[in-house]
């Protein structure tokens, strides 16, 4: 059983990851608008860690017999000025998306509910990757300025990246 405070904040987990996946589709097109392949990739691999990331909370959910709702998400953005505004933004949304899981360990914490405590640790260590990963990238599209030399060889080096389906437990 889980408390329903505890399964209304899952359920707005859900959404929020759902929210992120779209996010991250919507800057799938706007890099493949670009011709940015390689960009587009990175955020195609994205678009599958949210969904896996709202798919892990739903299957928690129902593993402790609680009730998922899924609900309406918000349309994203789809329009940046350049590839830095775009994982500036990437980056931005992460920050609020760690703060989102900070939140739900608050209210697991408030419910003494030590299993969901301890399930939403791999959430807080993914958030300090999702993180880096965006910083990272910000800081080499920083460093590269104008030189679109440069921004090939990014857009090479991102379309490497591949998904691995997360072990969420
Ligand atoms: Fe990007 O980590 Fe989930 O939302």
């Amino acid at each position: 059983m889980i408390s329903q405070k505890m399964e209304a904040a899952f359920n707005k987990q859900i959404k929020d990851e759902m929210y992120s996946s779209n996010l991250y589709l919507s800057m799938v097109a706007y890099f493949e608008n670009l011709g940015l392949k390689g960009f587009a990739n990175w955020m195609r691999v994205q678009v599958q860690e949210e969904t896996a990331h709202a798919m892990g909370l739903f299957d928690y959910l129902i593993s402790r017999d609680g009730k998922v709702q899924i609900d309406a998400i918000d349309k994203p953005p789809y329009e940046w000025s350049c590839p830095l505004e775009c994982f500036e933004a990437v980056y931005k949304h992460e920050q609020l998306v760690t703060s989102l899981i900070n939140g739900l360990v608050d209210v697991a914490e408030q419910e003494k509910d030590r299993a969901a405590i301890s399930f939403l640790q791999w959430y807080i260590k993914e958030q300090v990757e999702e993180e880096a990963n965006c910083s990272e990238i910000c800081a080499k599209l920083r460093l590269i300025g104008d030189d679109r030399h440069a921004l090939l060889l990014i857009d090479q080096e991102l379309g490497a990246r591949t998904f691995v389906a997360p072990v969420i437990e």
